[in-house]
């Protein structure tokens, strides 16, 4: 039979091509933009001199010689299957928009004995080529470093992939995840007196050799204001990807993994500890305890269940243990066998996790662990690990970390919020192996938050050493709230319900619903985010108790969610009462949200802001619209009384909202005193 291609089958071949086109062009990761498309040369044009001369030129002669370059660039540049190709007989290409600081990722392919380089503001170079000391250098400076720290090329042949990174003059560069360009001012090498151009066109520079560039992907970074800091341009930044975190303040944390089968018992008797910690407090050789595979089948897993919970309770977003300490992965990692894939479950729970996520809107971070008490190569090995120590490397260990890192932060998963790091006070993990490790979590994720404890800036369990020279991007304390916060630091919280991270049958001394609430509000009045901890059971459901707990929170989220979501921390002093927060409103007016744990029991009900010399514009109870709020100023003209009905809108947290005129302005007493 002969298949004759009637005009709607050419139309299917046509729609297919063209999808299968699109398709080639991988997506760049969020908050980037593909400078090459796949498939065509649009926004790229010829090179026409140098900047210096092309800036002297008059206008009609660049453009003339423009119109030479673009024809010149499209007989020698090509795109094919979404690769940018050149035949090495004619000229750079050039994008035509100009850049200034940026994230750059880019990645390319050469021949034996091939030659290029990727111009930066129009200044030369990041070096491209087949020669022993290795690509990635700087080039042509003559000052400071020229040549890469280490040789990182794959075989001529291969695809490379560079992660550039330039903040004002100074240029970080990756090569195949690994750092051969660290902070390094890139010089003007067309006037040596002037410093770096402050923007200008990326440059894929010819030099007589074919070449192949994909996945060519920019985001621009903070844009530097004249004679701004690289420090300054580091903290905008950092303001950018903390967005989020600051305005969602309640997190969940799960804790899950084998562990959740023992339970806390181990042949037949309760283990001290936490459930999590069963291998270690019951001194479990990884022989044994990996006997607990066979067992981990949680049929009663729903990820979309658990995500549903987490948005009940007013939790933005999840932190789950993508593997803990006894190093048991949660997700299909090909780096190893000690995974969820080599059990009677063998899904990937990550990704079930993710794709909940994806359609809930919830935002997903992993927990991971550095200290891993069953990896090979991981030292130092407990004392009563009956395993001989043989060749064992951290700096291999640290190459497998990266490589599960990449797989979970490279984009398979989503974009991923946080790199919630644990594990790292071991003194096998050092400030050294810390910054490392969060390079190269910057150069997969450029985007994701890191914790403090990739490194070792966490001073115990207050959280953080507040010191700023550590890795990271905010503090942890654990169990505790710091009394007055972390000022002019981010930091989160992280508490169980009850005694353990990991299910514990019979860990039963639950926090009630209420402490809870106040916590919360506790925790968000000092400017941090609470990350509240539930460790599911291993049939996969999370226990009854944490469920009852966050549906409680939930029903007072209902009301007072944004008491809670999107503010800051107090601008008043100590309060009897209870807590504040706050939020800036337009014409920069300021919202106050009194937390009134104790309601005033005096017989006018009145609560009493000693100490608040703005104007009050307005207040209503949240969750009361019935009753207006009576406002007065206090006798002394400092503060402010507010008269409240009989009964509290919550027996627990009733919340207050202020409008104010102004930033808040009060004396240096503590305000709040008690009424009646
Ligand atoms: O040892 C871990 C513990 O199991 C749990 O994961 C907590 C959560 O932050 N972190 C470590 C103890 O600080």
């Amino acid at each position: 039979m002969t298949w004759e291609a009637t005009t709607p089958t050419l139309v299917f071949m046509i729609m297919t091509t063209a999808l299968a086109t699109i398709l080639i062009c991988t997506t760049p990761p969020a908050g980037f933009k593909a400078l090459f498309n796949g498939v065509d040369l649009s926004g790229w044009q010829g090179i026409v001199d140098d900047p210096i001369k092309r800036q002297a030129m008059p206008a009609e002669e660049l453009a003339r010689r423009q119109a030479a370059a673009d024809i010149s660039m499209r007989q020698h540049w090509s795109a094919k299957d979404g690769i940018l190709h050149f035949d090495g007989k004619g000229e750079s290409l050039c994008t035509t928009e100009d850049f200034g600081s940026v994230d750059l990722w880019c990645d390319w392919r050469i021949e034996k004995g091939g030659d290029s380089g990727i111009y930066l503001r129009g200044a030369p170079q990041v070096q491209i080529w087949d020669d022993a000391s290795g690509s990635g250098g700087l080039f042509n400076n003559k000052i400071g470093a020229a040549t890469p720290l280490e040789r990182a090329d794959l075989p001529v042949g291969e695809w490379n992939r560079f992660h550039i990174i330039v903040r004002l003059d100074r240029v970080t560069v990756w090569l195949n995840d690994r750092l051969v360009v660290d902070d390094v001012p890139l010089e003007n090498y067309w006037d040596r007196a002037l410093p770096l151009f402050a923007s200008g066109a990326i440059e894929l520079q010819s030099h007589g050799t074919p070449l192949g560039f994909k996945d060519i992907f920019v985001r621009r970074l903070g844009q530097a204001q004249s004679g701004e800091s690289a420090a300054s341009l580091k903290e905008q930044e950092r303001d950018e990807r903390m967005e989020w975190f600051r305005g969602a303040r309640f997190g969940m944390f799960i804790h899950w993994g084998l562990y959740s089968v023992a339970a806390g018992e181990w042949q037949g008797s309760q283990v001290g500890g936490a459930g999590e910690w069963i291998m270690l407090s019951g001194q479990i050789q990884p022989a044994d305890y990996s006997t607990l595979l066979s067992k981990f089948n949680p049929v009663r897993f729903d990820a979309d269940e658990w995500v549903r919970l987490a948005k009940c309770a007013g939790q933005q977003y999840i932190v789950i243990t993508s593997k803990h300490h006894d190093g048991f992965c949660l997700w299909d990692t090909k780096e190893t066998q000690w995974s969820v894939m080599h059990t009677p479950f063998a899904r990937d729970i990550l990704k079930e996790l993710a794709a909940a996520c994806a359609r809930q809107g919830m935002r997903l971070c992993f927990y991971h662990s550095i200290m891993d008490w069953t990896h090979p190569d991981y030292l130092p090995r407990r004392e009563w690990d009956a395993r001989p120590v043989g060749d064992a490397s951290m700096e291999r260990y640290s190459r497998h970390m990266k490589a599960q890192l990449s797989e979970l932060l490279g984009g398979g998963y989503g974009d991923i919020g946080i790199a919630w790091f644990d594990g790292e006070w071991e003194g096998t993990w050092t400030h050294e192996l810390g910054l490392d490790l969060a390079a190269h979590v910057r150069s997969v994720a450029p985007n994701i938050i890191i914790n403090n404890r990739v490194d070792k800036g966490r001073s115990g369990m207050q959280g953080l050493d507040a010191t700023g020279e550590w890795a990271g991007d905010y503090g942890t304390p654990e169990q505790e709230v710091p009394a007055s916060g972390i000022p002019g630091i981010d930091w989160e919280t992280c508490m169980t319900m009850n005694g353990t991270w990991g299910y514990k049958t019979s860990d039963t001394n639950w926090k009630n619903a209420p402490a809870l609430i106040q916590g919360l509000a506790d925790i968000a009045s000092k400017g941090g985010n609470f990350l509240l901890n539930v460790g599911p059971q291993g049939d996969g459901l999370i226990p009854r108790a944490s469920v009852d707990r966050l549906m409680e929170i939930g029903r007072w989220m209902e009301t007072n969610g944004e008491s809670i979501h999107g503010t800051s921390a107090s601008p008043l002093g100590q309060l009897e009462f209870g807590r504040c927060t706050s939020k800036e409103l337009p014409q920069g007016n300021t919202r106050l949200y009194l937390h009134i744990f104790d309601w005033p029991t005096d017989s006018n009900h009145q609560l009493i802001l000693p100490s608040l010399r703005n104007e009050v514009i307005g207040a209503r109870l949240l969750g009361e619209t019935a009753f207006a709020v009576k406002v007065a100023r206090t006798d002394d003209c400092h503060g402010w009384t507010f008269s409240l009905p009989e009964q509290a809108p919550d027996d627990v947290d009733s919340v207050l909202m202020v409008d104010i005129a102004g930033t808040p302005a009060t004396d240096s007493v503590s305000a709040g005193a008690p009424t009646g």
